[in-house]
């Protein structure tokens, strides 16, 4: 049975009405990066971040999971090999989709983190700068977002099930963000046969085998029929 590795960005959840980061009305072209998704920029302006990640909290809130999600979960489901997915996203809307077996590299929004003794707790839906942890008690509290410059979650895990992998998909992912980017060539260094579903070719896209062109709620379900049906 093939172990499968699936990598999804914000494209998985741009059906859902969640704004990607690079697309003209994206995220990124109403903030710069340095001012709110760097720790300077926390450090510098924490009310400003705070704030930020506070929206992109309500508007995940209010958005469901899609069909993209859903065939991700049914893969997990039915599959008889192994399935994981590593997301970049810091919605919920895998878990809300049914997935199981998730790695939230980035981070996520509904969890909240001390900067001072790394306490982890479920995230207000409005995070206050300067909020107290309810461990130590320092006035330490920031969003649990890996920033740039930041170490991702999880790498020795996410490497390892690469290493493993015989299928390796990257779903909705511009291929900007390192080290997610790499992950295709760790993938076809393990020989995993390697699959970009995107609406079109991501920044790495000439490293993978083959690609599915179209929105994700439409070539996510068609994909994972196709790896049921051949009990790949
Ligand atoms: C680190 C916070 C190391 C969460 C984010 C080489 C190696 C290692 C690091 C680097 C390197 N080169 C440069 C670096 C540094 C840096 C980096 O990669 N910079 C880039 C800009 C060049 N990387 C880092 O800093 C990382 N840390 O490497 O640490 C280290 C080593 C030692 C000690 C300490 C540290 C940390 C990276 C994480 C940064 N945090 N965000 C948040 O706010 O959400 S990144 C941000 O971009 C998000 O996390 C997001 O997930 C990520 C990637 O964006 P995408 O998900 O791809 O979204 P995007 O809008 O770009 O694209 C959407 C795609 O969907 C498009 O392709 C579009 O076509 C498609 N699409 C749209 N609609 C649909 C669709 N597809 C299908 N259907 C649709 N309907």
């Amino acid at each position: 049975m093939s172990n499968i590795v699936i990598l999804t960005g914000a494209g998985i959840s741009a059906e859902s009405g969640i704004e990607t980061f690079r697309a003209e009305t994206g995220l990124w072209a109403q903030h710069r990066v340095e001012d709110v998704a760097t720790p300077e920029g926390f450090a510098c302006n924490p009310e400003l971040v705070v704030d930020f990640y506070n929206a992109r909290r309500a508007a995940a809130a209010a958005a469901a999971p899609n069909a993209a999600h859903k065939a991700l979960a049914r893969l997990e489901a039915e599959h008889k090999g192994k399935v994981l997915v590593v997301t970049q996203n810091v919605d919920d809307l895998h878990e809300r989709g049914g997935s199981c077996n998730l790695v939230h590299m980035h981070g996520a929004l509904n969890s909240a983190l001390c900067a001072t003794c790394e306490h982890r707790w479920t995230a207000p839906m409005e995070m206050r700068a300067g909020d107290a942890c309810p461990s130590c008690n320092a006035a330490a509290a920031r969003p649990d977002i890996v920033w740039f410059g930041e170490m991702p979650y999880q790498m020795d895990l996410i490497f390892e099930a690469i290493g493993e992998a015989d299928i390796f998909a990257a779903i909705g992912t511009s291929g900007n963000v390192y080290p997610a980017a790499g992950f295709v060539a760790e993938a076809a260094r393990a020989g995993a046969h390697t699959l970009e579903i995107n609406l079109e070719p991501s920044a790495v896209g000439a490293q993978f085998d083959k690609a599915l062109l179209g929105p994700a709620t439409k070539t996510v379900p068609a994909w994972v029929e196709s790896i049921l049906r051949a009990g790949a």
